[in-house]
């Protein structure tokens, strides 16, 4: 069992950690972030997960886990990541067909926060990437029909190999993460800007009682300043 450091901020502190981060200062096993949902998470047939990045391309890391979403049936019911040269996301294992968006070499390259939001859609298998709140990807067809198991759990900056755990510094994040959300539908991230009011997971979430961080993570104010 890893280490477990439950951030609760004294009630004064509010107001300052809507602009937080945590910072993955290189890729370890030992730094993760498990969101906790205001609600079990019910059984998906969509969601849209939106959060912040600053990162730079890892030179000879083929994986970086953003988030992931691991159940028992599936322990990747849900994960993006970027792999190679392209930012990508899994729906119940499978990949590679569709979820795809290709990076040009300096889209994260310029040590600036981006927004990234990724949305799909059992219902004809749509999905979307959305950089800094446009449109930048978009297909249909990915796993149609399919729904993500209930109850999993949310991890950011991990692969789980198992639910909650079973990581691999390998295909670690290293960088900084702020203000995650998570819907269970299709957000329209065009008409809504910069949405944070996700209906199971709501940034900030550097509050007490929705997020648990591993010990060997740092928290810190750098963070986008936008949620
Ligand atoms: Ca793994």
């Amino acid at each position: 069992m890893h280490a477990i450091v439950l951030y609760e901020p004294p009630q004064s502190e509010t107001l300052l950690l809507t602009n937080r981060a945590v910072e993955f200062t290189h890729r370890s096993a030992s730094k993760w972030i498990r969101l906790v949902p205001k609600r079990c998470t019910p059984s998906l047939g969509a969601l849209t997960a939106c959060l912040w990045i600053k990162y730079n391309p890892i030179l000879n890391a083929t994986k970086t886990t953003l988030l992931s979403y691991a159940t028992t049936t599936y322990t990747k019911a849900f994960v993006l990541l970027f792999e190679d040269e392209e930012l990508v996301i899994r729906i119940n294992s499978h990949s590679h067909l569709f979820g795809r968006l290709t990076l040009s070499n300096s889209t994260f390259s310029d040590n600036a926060w981006h927004y990234l939001c990724v949305s799909w859609a059992s219902s004809d298998g749509s999905w979307h990437f959305y950089v800094n709140g446009s449109l930048a990807s978009q297909g249909t067809g990915y796993d149609v029909g399919e729904v993500l198991e209930s109850d999993g759990a949310w991890v950011v900056g991990q692969d789980q190999n198992s639910v909650g755990s079973g990581f691999d510094h390998r295909q670690a994040f290293k960088g900084f993460v702020s203000s995650v959300a998570i819907w269970d539908h299709v957000v329209n991230i065009t008409n809504c800007g910069l949405c944070c009011q996700g209906n199971l997971i709501t940034c900030p979430y550097f509050s007490s009682s929705e997020v648990e961080l591993s010990d060997a993570v740092i928290v810190n104010d750098d963070g986008p300043n936008n949620c």
